[in-house]
């Protein structure tokens, strides 16, 4: 099973893949946790190019090393971890491609969707969580960190960002499921974990 972890800066997404994770494990089941982009040795060198640079990088650029550290993370750890029967649990994946590039950066979908199958060679998450928080709970969050490259984007950016999951989530109620994060964290766990038993 594939579980992704979707939403925006300080929605929590990472906190909550922490407690599914210990859930699993509770349970006797194996785990593998993964982050995007990163996971394999030249995806995390890929993330520090696309987050730590502050120079100025083209939207196509951007991309393309998107889906580059995604390829890499499937060959190298998805791809083989699904074959041993692991639970995948990601912190992103291609949803993010949609939602920061397609309507952040205001890419064209259709393409981004062809190089998200490319990438992942037809791998699909089984399941995926976005946790739905405003842009002001996201500032709240994160703003005792100095931001990276993609965080310096502005709030139009992220008001897009949040637009595009909301619609991703519309689009697919079958594989997305979305939780308000804005409540406390054991309240959002609460309800992962419930969602999470009916499909175990
Ligand atoms: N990106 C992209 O553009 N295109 C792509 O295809 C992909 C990614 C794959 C990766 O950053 C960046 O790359 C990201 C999207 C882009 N950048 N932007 N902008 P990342 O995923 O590594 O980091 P992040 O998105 O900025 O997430 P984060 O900082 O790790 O935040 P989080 O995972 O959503 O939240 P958290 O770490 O669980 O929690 C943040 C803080 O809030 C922490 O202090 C928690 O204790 C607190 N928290 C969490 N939940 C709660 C609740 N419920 N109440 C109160 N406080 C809470």
């Amino acid at each position: 099973m594939f579980i992704t972890f979707e939403g925006i800066d300080g929605c929590g997404k990472t906190t909550q893949l922490n407690k599914v994770a210990e859930f699993l494990k509770s349970q006797g089941r194996k785990v593998l946790t993964l982050r995007e982009p990163g996971g394999t040795e030249i995806s995390e060198k890929i993330r520090e190019l696309l987050l730590q640079s502050k120079k100025e990088m083209h939207s196509m650029t951007e991309l393309l090393l998107f889906e580059a550290a995604r390829a890499e993370l499937i060959d190298k750890v998805i791809r083989p971890a699904s074959k041993e029967g692991e639970i995948i649990l990601c912190d992103r994946f291609y949803d993010s491609t949609l939602a920061y590039q397609g309507f952040g950066r205001e890419m064209n979908t259709d393409d981004i969707r062809l190089l998200n199958r490319l990438a992942t060679g037809g791998i699909k998450p089984d399941l995926t969580f976005y946790f739905h928080v405003s842009l002001n709970i996201s500032k709240q969050r994160s703003s005792n960190r100095n931001l990276d490259r993609m965080e310096s984007a502005g709030d139009d950016f992220f008001l897009r960002v949040i637009e595009g999951f909301n619609k991703l989530a519309a689009d697919e109620p079958e594989r997305v499921i979305k939780i308000d994060a804005s409540r406390e964290i054991s309240d959002v766990s609460d309800d992962v974990i419930c969602e999470l038993k009916k499909i175990l």
